[in-house]
């Protein structure tokens, strides 16, 4: 064996013993992919679309064509979840609309939202003739452990250039005023990963609240993750504790190093 190889051989062993170690206990909780109508979620009212351009719903799955969501990209699988013009007369009529997940999360403790997020009203292809979103509409992620306090993980909201507040672009709200200031949204759904939701109980309750009443106020998202560690439980001593997972590699990588020194020798 080469020195090349190796070192190559070494490197690989210590970065296997480093995730064996360090990411045993992590588990999804939660993963809605919308790849059918098995839903992990209630809707406030129900899922709708009219046929034409209204519609608070998984795209394409349940009925929506090209090429209002078609222009969607970066999604997973075959469908993500669209809405559009949620106040549709043919639908509930109104124009905030959430989706809510219920988790049990006893046991577990580090919680991360993650999810994939587009927005089709931003105008980036020059195929409309401005913006769409107004200072009402939006998108935002909270979540809630055991009926406690309702806290803010991923919005985003219109800029208001200048005071004025119609049809301008869909942006992140990083401080969560009601106001886009961060990364523009386009129709290639952008990952947000790894957002922390503080604190330990037995429930937890996701909310994905959509505002938005006239054409073109449209917003897309896939994958919506929860992650979390499970909390240590005292494991049968003959098996390496994950604490002391690392120690044992490093006794196996020094062997099998001393292995292959000896044969080189
Ligand atoms: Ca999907
Ligand atoms: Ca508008
Ligand atoms: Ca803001
Ligand atoms: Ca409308």
């Amino acid at each position: 064996m080469s020195k090349f190889a190796n070192n190559r051989l070494m490197l690989k062993l210590v970065l296997l013993c480093c995730l064996v170690g360090f990411n045993s206990q992590a588990a999804i909780i939660l993963l809605e992919d919308f790849e059918d109508n098995n839903l992990t979620f209630s809707a406030s009212d129900g899922l709708f679309f009219d046929t034409g351009r209204d519609l608070f719903t998984i795209s394409p799955l349940n009925g929506v064509a090209s090429p209002i969501d078609g222009a969607y990209n970066g999604f997973n699988g075959e469908n993500f979840f669209a809405a559009d013009d949620i106040d549709d007369p043919q639908g509930p009529g109104i124009r905030s609309q959430t989706l809510t997940f219920n988790l049990n999360i006893s046991g577990f403790n580090n919680l991360l939202f993650s999810g994939l997020f587009g927005a089709g009203g931003n105008n980036l292809n020059g195929n409309d003739s401005t913006a769409r979103y107004d200072s009402a509409d939006g998108l935002r992620v909270r979540a809630q452990i055991d009926g406690g306090t309702i806290q803010d993980l991923l919005f985003f909201e219109a800029e208001q250039p200048g005071g004025d507040v119609t049809n301008n672009r869909l942006l992140q709200d990083t401080n969560f005023d009601g106001i886009g200031d961060g990364l523009l949204l386009s129709t290639s759904l952008t990952a947000f990963n790894n957002i922390a939701i503080n604190g330990l109980g037995s429930s937890l309750s996701l909310f994905i609240e959509i505002h938005g009443d006239a054409q073109s106020e449209s917003f897309a998202f896939d994958d919506i993750t929860i992650a979390g560690e499970r909390i240590s439980t005292p494991p049968p001593t003959d098996i390496p504790t994950p604490s002391s997972l690392p120690l044992f590699c490093f006794a196996i990588v020094l062997t099998l190093s001393n292995v292959v020194c000896n044969k080189r020798a």
